[in-house]
């Protein structure tokens, strides 16, 4: 509100001093409040992990973050991983605490993010949100109780860092496992061009530079009409020259061993930076029953289309023989491939296109969460709008009007109050697909839809869900094209301090 006792004093004390008087104003009435949110560190949040309990058994492991070289069927690429791609996964159970210590042997910072997990937010890895950048040549040791089972998935949150080979999946068991197979399998899927054709900073450079950019013979990574109906246009903004499963290319591919008859959980991770991928498996019907971690009512598909950072889990009765299993990069025109075998005989070829791609694709709005898992219903206490804007031209994605920045929160600078039913509208006016993705909460999809904690959000529509806010601490919000996400389409919920 404008006061007018105070603009007279501000315009009398402008006369009386000159301009920097007038310039001191103008700043304060641009800069918006300092954020008065929790920080990562504040007793609420050491409060929420106490509530947590869980087990006392810990599950310890090292990771270290290095330079290193991968194969891609002769083809040496040098990136940077935790020792392998993907790095080897890590397992634990359900109210167990995971003791992660992290060496970063690489030549700039890092950090670790446990994609999906509702964890203490100080063990985030989140730089200038829930700690500091883990230095070249430091260690870092996170330690949380995983709470919920489910696949999750863990990555740095430090540049585009992610589109190298630093990722790996964190398995969390249920105890009480209520579904029965043979056997499991853990697929990761991802787009690979670094050490090949450039590197992820490189992209992200010619990127920022819009068209312009590429007008003026920068945009060797830029990708342009990857179309896609199911995704609504527009598919994806970089060129790969390769897809991968679990750190293999279609010409060396990775082999699945089983024998027909057996039931197998496949673990589906998409880990890539700007590639949605559509799954199937040659000759069979999956019949999906989770994503994001969470259960869903079970729904039998040809193929799954699963966007950055989503995870999907899907039982398959293997039938007698050699099968392939294709991932297309969704909109680009190539494919991970994988090989599943349960009998001897001749592989089919790394070209294999199969019929179910074509069939019933399963995407996140067909599916509803199981019983187990759906929120308490209760009256919405908030309502929040997360609005996606920007281009590829002028590469200027933002949230709410805003590039990243901490001052400008989803919920105003006090923040959302915890125990309040948040419902939050996510709404994409920019003319292409984003996969949207909440830190430290699992949401649902209006419906009662999934539980979810990135949900693929379509050019032009707005998806609704709703949490619990019983996360204390700061939690990114932001798409999870690494690109997108780094080029500014990234926000922060923040949670009162009383
Ligand atoms: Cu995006």
């Amino acid at each position: 509100m404008n006061n007018p006792i105070n603009a007279s004093v501000t315009r009398r004390g402008f006369l009386a001093v000159g301009t920097g008087v007038l310039a001191t104003a103008v700043l304060a009435s641009c800069t918006p409040a300092p954020p008065r949110y929790l920080t990562a560190t504040s007793s609420p949040v050491r409060k929420a992990e106490t509530a947590r309990g869980g087990t006392g058994r810990v599950t310890r492991v090292e990771l270290t973050a290095a330079p290193t070289e991968l194969d891609l069927a002769g083809t040496t690429a040098s990136t940077w991983s935790f020792g392998a791609v993907p790095a080897p996964t890590i397992r634990l159970s359900a109210g167990d605490t995971l003791h992660a210590t992290i060496h970063n042997r690489l030549p700039t910072d890092t950090s670790v993010h446990w994609h999906g997990v509702a964890l203490r937010d100080d063990m985030d890895g989140v730089p200038g949100l829930t700690q500091k950048p883990i230095a070249s040549g430091e260690d870092f040791d996170y330690e949380f109780v995983a709470a919920n089972p489910g696949t999750y998935w863990f990555h740095p949150h430090v540049g585009p860092q992610l589109d190298r080979g630093l990722y790996g999946a964190l398995i969390v068991d249920d105890p009480h496992e209520p579904l029965s197979y043979d056997d499991e399998w853990v697929v990761i899927l991802d787009d690979w061009l670094d050490g090949v054709t450039g590197t992820p900073d490189q992209v992200l450079k010619e990127l920022s530079g819009g068209m312009g950019g590429m007008m003026s013979g920068g945009g060797g990574h830029m990708m342009m009409g990857a179309r896609s109906e199911l995704l609504g246009g527009d598919a994806g903004d970089v060129a790969y020259p390769y897809f991968l499963v679990n750190g293999r290319p279609a010409a060396d591919p990775e082999t699945f061993s089983s024998a027909s008859g057996k039931r197998v959980r496949i673990r589906f991770i998409n880990a890539g930076g700007d590639t949605a991928f559509r799954v199937g498996l040659g000759g069979h019907r999956l019949t999906v029953t989770h994503s994001d971690g969470f259960p869903v009512t079970p729904v039998d598909t040809d193929a799954i289309l699963i966007g950055m950072g989503e995870r999907y889990d899907a039982i398959v009765t293997l039938a007698d023989g050699v099968f392939p299993l294709v991932a297309a990069a969704e909109g680009k025109g190539a494919a991970a491939f994988a090989l599943v075998r349960t009998a001897s005989g001749q592989a089919p070829r790394t070209t294999a296109s199969i019929p179910e791609l074509t069939r019933s694709v399963l995407t996140a709005d067909k599916l509803t969460a199981d019983p187990s898992v759906i929120l308490r219903k209760r009256p919405v206490d908030r309502e929040l709008t997360a609005t996606l804007s920007g281009s590829m031209m002028a590469y200027d994605w933002a949230i709410n009007g805003h590039r990243f920045d901490p001052s400008n929160p989803l919920a105003g600078a006090l923040g959302v109050k915890q125990g309040e039913r948040v419902r939050l509208r996510i709404v994409n006016t920019t003319q292409m697909w984003h996969p949207f993705h909440l830190h430290g909460h699992t949401y649902q999809h209006a419906g009662p839809g999934p539980r979810k904690d990135t949900s693929i959000v379509l050019p032009g529509r707005s998806l609704t869900v709703e949490f619990d806010a019983d996360n204390p601490g700061r939690w990114a919000a932001h798409c999870h094209n690494i690109y997108h996400a780094e080029a500014g389409m990234m926000t922060v919920l923040g949670y009162q301090t009383a």
